[in-house]
C-alpha cells in the first residue's frame, strides 16, 4: 500500500469513526451555557441566528435533509419610509440561511417565480460540477414557472453563500443571495456563546423608484446589513465575556467593505475557504470583506456598553444621497440665500458648516424616501445610516431589553470641559502657547 492509498484509506476509516464517536465527542465539548439547539441538536453548537432574517426549514426525509427555496419578487423595506420590489428567496433578502452540518446530504428545490430564468450557485460549498449552479455552463437554468432539484453531499464545514449564476448582474443587484453555514460535525475551535450571519450588500434606489436600479456600478445609494439599513438594523446583543462569532458575506454588485467594531479585537477564524489556522491568526479592529467572500470574525468582548458596528468607507453609512452636489463647506451664502428668498421664500443654503445634522432636521422629503442618515440615540441624533449596527454588551444578555440603551457608569460619559479644569491643565482657548501646542519642553 503507498502513502496516498493508505492516506485515503485511512481518511475513510477515520471519518466513519468520527460519525459514530461525535455524539461521545460534542457531549463532552459542545456542552456549554444557555444553548439554543442548533441542527445537532441539545449540547450542539449554537444555531445560527440571523439578524433581521431567518433560517431555511430543513426536513430530514429517509436521511436526506430537504428544503425548498422560492426565487420570487417581493415588497421589501429597507427601513422605515423607503420600500422597493426586490428579489429574494421565500419572500425575503438575503434569503434564508441555509444550516447545516458537515457530512449531511442536502437536497433543495427551487422554484422559480421570477419573470426570467435562473439558477442557485452554491458559493464556496464544494459540489458535484452539474449542481454547481452556473447557467449554461452546468446546466440549463430554470424557466419561469419550473422547479429544479439540487443534491449534494456536504464535505467541508464553513461560511458560505448562495445566489444566482445567470443574469447575475440584475438578479443580485435586486437581492438575491443568501448564507449557507455548514457546521463541523466535531467541534473546531473553542465553543462559542452566540453565532450570527450578516450579509454586507448595496443598491440604488432612486426616490420615489418602484425597484432597485440593477444598472448603477459606482453611486449606491442604499447600503445594508441583512437588507436592512440603519436605524432598522437589529442589534447584536451579546454577553460581557462570551465568545462571540459573527460570519460576515458579501454578495454586493461591486464593492468591498471594510467592516468595523469598536470596543474590541477580534481575530478572522475562517473564511469561505475553511478555518485559519491559530498560527496565522491576528488581532484586528476592521476586516474588508471583499465581493464574493466571507469572513469569520470570533470574540469576548470585555466591556459592556453600546458599540457601533459599521463599513468603514464613510459613504456606506449614508442613507439615501445624491452626490452630484456642489462643496458647501465653509461657504458664505448670506448674499446668496437673501437673493434667493426673494422667488422662494423658504430657501436656506445647507452644508456650509458640515452635513452631520441633516438626518436630524425634519425636513419634507419625497415620497418613498428617506433622509441622508440618523436614528434617535440615547444623547441625541444618531447621525449615521446604511451599514451600521449595534453590538449592545451586557453583563445578563438574556435579560437585556434589545431597544433599550446602555446605561453609563457617572463619571464615564464625555462632557463639557470646566473652564477650572482646562485652567489646572494648561489649556488655553486664547490661542496662546498651551500644553497642546507641541512644545517639547515638559510642563
Ligand atoms: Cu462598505
Amino acid at each position: 500500500m503507498d502513502r496516498r492509498t493508505f492516506l485515503s484509506g485511512g481518511a475513510a476509516l477515520t471519518s466513519a469513526a468520527l460519525v459514530a464517536r461525535s455524539t461521545e465527542a460534542e457531549a463532552q465539548t459542545y456542552a456549554g451555557a444557555h444553548s439554543a439547539a442548533g441542527p445537532l441538536g441539545p449540547g450542539g453548537p449554537k444555531a445560527v441566528v440571523t439578524p433581521n432574517g431567518s433560517t431555511l426549514p430543513l426536513r430530514t426525509v429517509r436521511g436526506v435533509k430537504v428544503g425548498h427555496l422560492v426565487a420570487e419578487a417581493f415588497e421589501h423595506e429597507f427601513l422605515p419610509g423607503l420600500r422597493a420590489e426586490c428579489w429574494g428567496y421565500n419572500g425575503s433578502t438575503p434569503g434564508p440561511t441555509i444550516e447545516a452540518v458537515e457530512g449531511d446530504r442536502l437536497r433543495i428545490y427551487v422554484t422559480n417565480r421570477l419573470p426570467e430564468p435562473t439558477t442557485v450557485h452554491w458559493h464556496g460549498v464544494i459540489v458535484p460540477n452539474g449542481m454547481d449552479g452556473v447557467s449554461g455552463l452546468t446546466q440549463r437554468p430554470i424557466p419561469p414557472g419550473e422547479t429544479y432539484v439540487y443534491e449534494f453531499t456536504l464535505r467541508a464545514p464553513g461560511t458560505f453563500m448562495y445566489h444566482p449564476h445567470h443574469d447575475e448582474m440584475v438578479q443580485i443587484a435586486l437581492g438575491m443571495a443568501g448564507m449557507f453555514v455548514v457546521h463541523p460535525r466535531l467541534p473546531h475551535g473553542p465553543r462559542v456563546d452566540r453565532d450570527f450571519a450578516l450579509m454586507t450588500h448595496e443598491w440604488r434606489v432612486d426616490a420615489g423608484a418602484r425597484r432597485p436600479n440593477p444598472l448603477e456600478m459606482i453611486e449606491f445609494n442604499v447600503l445594508t446589513f441583512n437588507s436592512k439599513a440603519f436605524p432598522a438594523t437589529a442589534p447584536l446583543v451579546v454577553g460581557r465575556g462570551e465568545r462571540v462569532r459573527i460570519r460576515l458575506g458579501n454578495l454586493s454588485p461591486m464593492d468591498h467593505h471594510p467592516i468595523h467594531l469598536h470596543g474590541l479585537h477580534f481575530k478572522v477564524t475562517a473564511t469561505d475557504g475553511g478555518y485559519v489556522p491559530e498560527s496565522a491568526q491576528h488581532l484586528d479592529t476592521t476586516v474588508i470583506v471583499p465581493v464574493g467572500a466571507t469572513r469569520v470574525i470570533e470574540f469576548v468582548p470585555e466591556e459592556p456598553g453600546d458599540w457601533a458596528m459599521h463599513c468603514h468607507m464613510t459613504h456606506h453609512v449614508m442613507n439615501q444621497m445624491g452626490h452630484g452636489l456642489p462643496n458647501m463647506v465653509g461657504a458664505d451664502t448670506r448674499a446668496l440665500d437673501r437673493r434667493m428668498s426673494r422667488v422662494l421664500p423658504a430657501y436656506m443654503s445647507m452644508g456650509t458648516s458640515g452635513m452631520g445634522d441633516m438626518g436630524a432636521m425634519q425636513m419634507p422629503a419625497p415620497p418613498n424616501s428617506v433622509p441622508m442618515r440618523g436614528g434617535d440615540g440615547p444623547f441625541s441624533h444618531i447621525d449615521m445610516g446604511g451599514m451600521f449596527t449595534i453590538l449592545k454588551v451586557r453583563e445578563r444578555p438574556d435579560e437585556a431589553d434589545a431597544a433599550g440603551w446602555y446605561r453609563h457608569p457617572e463619571g464615564t460619559v464625555a462632557g463639557p470641559a470646566s473652564a477650572e479644569q482646562m485652567r489646572a491643565d494648561g489649556i488655553d482657548l486664547g490661542g496662546g502657547a498651551d500644553a497642546s501646542r507641541g512644545s517639547s519642553e515638559a510642563r
